[in-house]
């Protein structure tokens, strides 16, 4: 009689694959995992955006050859004469300041349009340069192909020129066909700006949010919307580029409105119980205005290295305005501060001194000495998915160290801490020790935090970053420890 199939292996061999398949299992078993995300957290998009921390702003238009900030919407096109216009000299300036993305104001609030709209007669057409065929937004769009930098538009829905403002179906069924001809003729478009200044004129018009922007995700899938309110990206609350000393991504979006008054310090820190991811952008000019006058100059570099560490090393991005003139090009004078102001960011951070420590340890590592959650990927380039994370169940404060490799020790005036935020911002409250004394505190860290030390250099051979509150355990990045030659305090 024959035997069932199973018998004829001999019995030690079935106990044998058995006990193989089972050490298969536990080891599987023993590969700890990511931890759980904490919601709410960024897109796709968002993340992008965060990671170019410095953007591009461009104010231009008919304000540029009248020396106004706020045009009256009667400005006679023939104004409109840029001679020497070079949307590639604007993208190389950017190029060089280390930006990827430019937002052009494609309409400001006087109404002008910067390309040939079908809708108006209140645009290039109308205007001497090129006899009338120009298109702005086009040359900035092929200059930024061109060098690989991505592009954004501003879309004034203030508008003091169109005679439909006031009629609310008419001006919002023109400000969307407008919109459909800037998001669809142009390539993709990669954060539109819808700014939320009104004037008298704009006391009885609502304008249709929810139609404007279900029809830009129509047009543009990894597209960010900025407004006060979002849904993408909010602005800070300010036009001096400051980010609150605690400055959350999270924060409530029915709290919010465009316009609405009475939410700036809201909108400057966010909130840590928030349950939409909105992170902030700090928009301001290199100069006073917006737009280009001949009376005024860049900032000093140390004012927009201010601006900098209380952006981007805040949580935020910086979205600097740099006004091309009335020949449409960037000022020599910018453009030499743009370079002077990437090449100090360069400076500053190219060197991390933590990457030289003989040792990094942590209060405790998820899954043990040996899992892939250890301290030593704070130094490693990957600022998002590699990082250390402690044990879910350690309790208290959690703490990361470095020791020093040299007699010499460690000699550095800024720390940066950078968060793991594509699983949720987490940090509450965190300190920073130097040989057991305290140089640093603060609140939240996010993306990217950075401190500038208030008591100058500081030289020691022990730094230890002390997580003290947190919402779920902290998920540490990218640690730099840097010298500041321009600090001064
Ligand atoms: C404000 C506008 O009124 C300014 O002119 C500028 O465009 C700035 C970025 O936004 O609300």
């Amino acid at each position: 009689m024959a035997l069932p199939w199973g018998c004829r292996w001999p019995l030690t061999t079935l106990v044998l694959f058995h006990l193989l398949i089972k050490s298969a299992i536990s080891r599987l078993e023993q590969v700890p995992t990511p931890p759980l995300p904490i919601l709410p957290l960024p897109s796709f998009s968002q993340l992008k955006w965060q990671q170019r921390e410095v953007i591009m702003f461009l104010h231009f238009g008919v304000n540029t050859f009248t020396g106004s900030e706020w045009g009256t919407g009667h400005e006679n096109p023939a104004i409109f004469n840029p001679v020497a216009l070079n949307a590639y000299q604007w993208v190389d300036t950017a190029v060089e300041a280390g930006v990827s993305l430019v937002i052009l104001t494609a309409k400001h609030h006087d109404g002008f349009c910067l390309w040939p709209s079908k809708y108006t007669d209140h645009s290039v057409v109308q205007s001497p340069w090129k006899n009338g065929h120009g298109d702005v937004v086009q040359e900035l769009v092929e200059a930024a192909k061109t060098r690989g930098v991505d592009v954004g538009l501003y879309l004034s829905p203030w508008d003091r020129h169109d005679r439909r403002y006031g009629y609310d179906l008419a001006y919002n069924e023109y400000y969307l066909a407008q919109l459909q001809e800037l998001l669809k003729e142009y390539g993709s478009v990669r954060e539109i700006w819808f700014d939320g200044a009104k004037g008298p004129n704009a006391v009885n018009m609502s304008y249709y949010f929810t139609e404007w922007f279900d029809m830009v995700k129509e047009f543009q899938s990894s597209i960010n919307i900025f407004s006060d309110a979002g849904p993408d990206v909010r602005w800070v609350g300010n036009e001096k580029g400051f980010a609150g000393n605690t400055c959350w991504s999270t924060i409530n979006r029915s709290k919010l409105a465009i316009g609405k008054a009475g939410i700036v310090d809201y909108l400057n820190s966010g909130e840590p119980k928030g349950r939409d991811w909105l992170p902030a952008e700090c928009d301001v000019s290199i100069r006073r205005g917006w737009f280009w006058h001949k009376s005024e100059s860049p900032k000093k570099l140390s004012m927009l290295l201010e601006i900098y560490y209380n952006s981007v090393g805040r949580n935020c991005v910086l979205l600097l305005n740099v006004p091309p003139n009335t020949t449409g090009l960037i000022s020599q004078q910018d453009v030499k501060r743009l370079k002077e102001f990437r090449n100090a960011i360069d400076t500053i951070f190219s060197t991390n001194l933590a990457e030289n420590c003989f040792l990094i340890k942590a209060s405790s590592q998820r899954g043990g000495k040996g899992s892939s959650f250890g301290p030593e990927n704070v130094i490693d380039n990957d600022h998002l998915w590699t990082y250390w994370s402690p044990r879910d169940d350690a309790k208290g404060d959690h703490w990361i160290e470095f020791r020093s490799g040299t007699d010499g020790g460690l000699r550095f005036n800024v720390v940066r801490i950078q968060e793991a935020i594509g699983l949720g911002q987490r940090i509450k409250r965190h300190e920073i020790y130097v040989d057991g004394i305290r140089v640093a505190s603060g609140t939240t860290v996010g993306y990217k935090r950075l401190h500038r030390l208030d008591g100058g250099v500081v030289h020691g051979q022990i730094v230890r970053i002390r997580i003290r509150e947190y919402k779920a355990v902290p998920l540490i990045s990218s640690v730099g420890l840097h010298f500041d030659p321009y600090w001064n305090p």
